[in-house]
Formats: structure tokens, C-alpha cells, sequence
């Protein structure tokens, strides 16, 4: 029975899984992950970042993501079972960063010597050492001038996906140029992450798949090919430094003999590696329309799958290529966990006792509203941090409990409005996907089922289930998606969260209620109490 291995580079860490898959026989046969900081003490990282003075720069070390490939892959030649029976390899890796190789690097990845290290070999094919990640926000006047060059930051977004942001990678290529000229110019290709981890088992240049492209401000989404303007507004000659854009399945070769002889892997399939969001959603079962995922973590996430490149109009959300091959809508807000564990911590709640005030109090909150903007969001953009409360009193310890939870499922409805619809259900993952309560405001809000996914690492299962996917269809086996992710993905029945439609009707009036504020918060729009007193009296709030 085949096994297929998973890989996911994050910021903090490698992890691998290997699964087993025949048949109806679905196993995760081995799990294991290895943090940068603690497992590579000597490159000086936190967190997966290199120590950083100025704040807004953020980058890490390629020849750490390597050494770690290397010993993840040793330690997987050493611990898996029956590895002889390794069909393929596919990965996946934290999106944006990107590795500056020089020249010689073609050479070098061809002919990697099994004797050495991998990490003493990587360094002579780079013209940079170091690779921005997507914590870096440096590049602002970049993200400027690049939309300016292409006619604005909607037609940026119309043909990429996204407007220009920071992390992406484009503006961070404009930034090398204009900094350090020369290091630009001895580049012969710049990687993503993903892309330089694939080229190192392959040994050779590999390319990039949709997915991970288009988180560089630099592919047209609709053909995923380079976009000219885009291209030519970031760089000179940048054209001829680009890797390939391959579809997700492709299977890129076989592993290099350097990992035959050095870690003893059999010569198994690589298949072309993408970016965690990708990764993820298959990791999740997100396959198909309709479907959309939440993740409650560090920051809150909501992604769906379309199969129509349409760009958020608003400009806060993002359109990758999906590993199914139509697109991943994403929005992201970055008061997610924060906030919750901020109204927690300030009445000196324990989770129960959040869940209790949530059963006990009334949805709706009696048409009071907060928006729990501690720090700084992404979704709507607010660059200051500042909660507003609307009819809430400061005190008030179950408004604010119950005031935080609706207020983020509802932006979250809000916002993910031009991803589409209809949205047939949720899958909730993350951290706080195990409160039912929580849950269940997010079903009433959405008025549709939500069902927790007991998934710890989504994107290396994801790359593990691309592998199994690219494999058989290799073999001239196509396998529908659902059943690529049968067995491995699977929601806790027991769990689900069906919404209540009283509830769900008297959310869809507060939402208007809830816009009003955000309007009126951002300086759009009036003073919106008159609104909340009327919904608040025709719903019987
Ligand atoms: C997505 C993004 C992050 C990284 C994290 O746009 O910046 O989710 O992919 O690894």
C-alpha cells in the first residue's frame, strides 16, 4: 500500500506527515515537526525570524529551511515503516517569502554531493543570504509605485488577486533593486519558499504553482501566466528570473540521488510544492464551491474555493490559485484570538466561563455592538488599534462577552460577502473551533450548519493529500477530490452546530446595525444609534 509524504515549511517550524492510502485504508502513519528556534539553535531565530532591529523587517535564513529539510528527511528515512513502499513527495510552505539564487545555482542544484551537508552547499548558490518573509511591512512606497505603474490598486487586484501588500512578493523585489542593485542584478532566479525547497529535492530549478504565485502581486490569475505590467512595474528584467508557473499537480521528477545516497529515500515522485493557504484548504476537505472554511486562530481566517477570478472590491481580501485548480478566496482579520483572550483576561473569565455567558445571555445582545479592534485589523483596514462600543457600557462583563463573538462573526459574514455564494456550510478549525458556543453564534449568523474539524497540521496533511492526488493521476488515475480527502478529513459530526432561524433573522437585521458601525467607526458613514434603537425595538432586542 502506497505511502505519500507531506511536508509544510512554516515560520516556526518543518513539519512532516506520511500517510498511508488504498482503497478505504486511510492512515497518518507518522507526524512529526521540528521548531526552528529549538532545533537550530545556531541560526539565532524567534519565532523562525532572524533578530531584527527595525520592526517592520522581517526575514529568515534559506539555508536553515535546508538544513531542516535535511534532517526531517533523515529523521523520516530512520522512523517510517515500510518506506520502501513511498510513492511521492509534495510540500508545502508559509506563502510570500522568497530566495535570491545566484547564477551557478542551476549547476550546484545538479550536482549536490552526498558526502557534504546540504546546508554547506546551499550557501554558494545565493546572491542574498537572507529571504523577507510575510511578517516583513517594509515596503509600502513599493506597493505604491507598483500600482501606480499598472493603472491602481484595483486593476493590480483585478488581474493578481490582490491589491498590493507588503509581504507580497513583488514589492519586495522592488525593494531589493532600490536598496541593494547589485544583488539584484547577480540574481539568476528568485524562488518562493516553496519553490526552493522543491528545486533542493529535485536538483534543479523547479516551478511554481498558481497557488503560490499568485501571492507575489506579480500573475495574472486568469491564464496563471506572468503578467507583463505587473512584471515590468517591480523589476528590470525580472522576467528572465522568474520561475515557471506549473499546474499543482504537476510531477516535477524524481528525488535527486543526493537524497538516495546521503538519507537512503527511495527514488520516489516530487510533486510540484505550494503555499500553506493552499495546502491548507485541501487539509481541511475545502474542495469544492460552496464549501468554506473558518479558522480561529492567532487571526481569524474565512476561505472559500470559486471557479471565477474575482477580485474583493474592497480591496482587504485575497484570490490565490487553488490546489483543485480554480481559485481560493481568503480574507483574514488580525483580531482574532487576541481579542477573545483580551475580553477573557480583562473580567478574569476562564473559557467556561465565556461558554456560560454565551448560553446564558441573549443573541443580540440587546442591539448593543462592539467592534473589538484592539490592535490594529486587516479586515476592515484600521492602522490604529481601539475597541468602539456602540449602547455598550464599559463594564458591562456579558455584553463584551457576547459583544466580541458577534461582532467577529459578523464582520466575518460582512466581509466575505464577495467571495460569493451560496455558502452551504462551515468547517471550523483552529483553537477556538472547540467552544460549541462560539460556534454556535457563528451558525446563527451564517444561518447554515458548522461543523469542527479535528485538524492539528492542515497544510502537511494538504501537501500529503496533493501527492497522493498528483501521483495516481500520474498513473492515469485521476481521483476526484472528495475522494482524496475521504478518511483523512473528517468534521466531528458530534460536534455540529446547526443555526436557529429566530436567531438567524434577528442577526441578518443586526448586521445592517452592525455595517452602520463599522461605517460610522471608519468616518464613512452617520451616527448609527438611531439605526441599533430601531432594530433593537422592531426585533425585540
Ligand atoms: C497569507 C499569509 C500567511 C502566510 C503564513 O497571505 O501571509 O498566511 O502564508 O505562513
Amino acid at each position: 500500500m502506497p505511502l505519500y509524504l507531506g511536508l509544510d515549511s512554516s515560520t516556526q517550524s518543518l513539519t512532516a506527515i506520511v500517510i498511508e492510502a488504498s482503497g478505504s485504508r486511510r492512515e497518518v502513519v507518522f507526524e512529526s515537526s521540528l521548531p526552528f528556534d529549538e532545533a537550530l539553535p545556531h541560526y539565532n531565530t524567534r519565532g523562525g525570524v532572524l533578530p531584527r532591529s527595525d520592526p517592520a523587517v522581517a526575514v529568515s535564513s534559506p539555508v536553515m529551511w535546508a538544513e531542516a529539510l535535511e534532517m526531517m528527511l533523515t529523521q523520516v528515512a530512520q522512523e517510517v515503516p515500510g518506506l520502501r513502499r513511498l510513492s511521492a513527495i509534495a510540500g508545502s510552505a508559509q506563502q510570500h517569502g522568497s530566495v535570491y539564487m545566484n547564477r551557478d545555482a542551476a549547476a550546484r542544484l545538479g550536482s549536490l554531493d552526498p558526502v557534504k551537508t546540504l546546508a554547506s552547499q546551499v550557501p554558494a548558490m545565493l546572491s542574498r543570504t537572507v529571504s523577507p518573509i510575510w511578517m516583513d511591512a517594509s515596503t509600502s512606497a513599493e506597493c505604491a509605485e507598483i500600482a501606480d505603474a499598472v493603472g491602481g490598486q484595483q486593476v493590480l487586484a483585478e488581474r493578481t488577486g490582490s491589491r498590493a501588500f507588503e509581504r507580497f512578493t513583488g514589492p519586495q523585489i522592488r525593494k531589493l533593486l532600490k536598496r541593494e542593485r547589485q544583488t539584484y542584478l547577480a540574481t539568476g532566479r528568485i524562488h518562493l519558499v516553496s519553490s526552493f525547497l522543491a528545486s533542493l529535492l529535485v536538483g534543479r530549478h523547479a516551478p511554481l504553482d498558481p497557488g503560490d504565485a499568485s501571492g507575489m502581486n506579480l500573475m495574472d490569475l486568469a491564464s496563471g501566466t506572468w503578467w507583463g505590467p505587473a512584471v515590468a512595474a517591480t523589476a528590470p528584467d525580472l522576467d528572465s528570473k522568474l520561475p515557471e508557473i506549473a499546474a499543482p499537480w504537476t510531477v516535477l521528477g524524481t528525488l535527486a540521488p543526493f537524497w538516495q545516497r546521503r538519507v537512503g529515500l527511495p527514488e520516489v515522485r516530487v510533486v510540484a510544492w505550494s503555499g500553506d493557504n493552499p495546502c491548507s484548504a485541501i487539509g481541511t476537505g475545502l474542495v469544492r464551491e460552496g464549501q468554506v472554511t473558518v479558522s480561529l486562530g492567532t487571526s481569524d481566517t474565512i476561505f472559500g474555493i470559486t471557479g471565477t477570478p474575482r477580485a474583493d472590491p474592497t480591496g482587504t481580501g485575497h484570490v490565490f490559485g487553488a490546489p483543485t485548480g480554480g481559485y481560493l478566496t481568503l480574507t483574514c482579520f488580525s483580531n482574532g484570538a487576541f481579542a477573545r483572550e483580551r475580553v477573557r483576561d480583562r473580567f478574569g473569565l476562564t473559557w467556561d466561563d465565556v461558554s456560560r455567558i454565551l448560553r446564558g445571555s441573549r443573541p443580540g445582545n440587546h442591539g448593543r455592538l462592539l467592534l473589538p479592534w484592539f490592535e490594529p485589523e486587516i479586515t476592515p483596514f484600521v492602522a490604529e488599534g481601539g475597541v468602539r462600543r456602540y449602547g455598550l457600557e464599559e463594564n458591562d462583563r456579558d455584553g463584551h462577552v457576547r459583544g466580541v463573538i458577534e461582532a467577529q462573526m459578523m464582520a466575518m459574514s460582512l466581509h466575505a460577502r464577495w467571495m460569493g455564494g451560496p455558502i452551504e456550510r462551515i468547517t471550523a478549525t483552529g483553537g477556538a473551533a472547540a467552544n460549541r458556543e462560539i460556534l454556535q453564534v457563528m451558525a446563527d449568523v451564517f444561518g447554515v450548519d458548522v461543523c469542527p474539524l479535528e485538524v492539528g497540521n492542515s497544510a502537511a496533511l494538504g501537501a500529503a493529500l496533493r501527492a497522493l492526488h498528483a501521483d495516481s493521476r500520474a498513473d492515469g488515475r485521476e481521483l476526484p477530490w472528495e475522494d482524496v480527502t475521504a478518511g483523512f478529513v473528517q468534521p466531528i459530526e458530534a460536534g455540529r452546530v446547526r443555526p436557529d432561524p429566530g436567531c438567524h433573522e434577528r442577526y441578518r437585521r443586526l448586521l445592517d446595525g452592525y455595517t452602520a458601525c463599522e461605517a460610522h467607526a471608519l468616518g464613512r458613514g452617520p451616527d448609527p444609534m438611531p439605526l441599533l434603537e430601531r432594530i433593537r425595538n422592531e426585533q425585540g432586542l
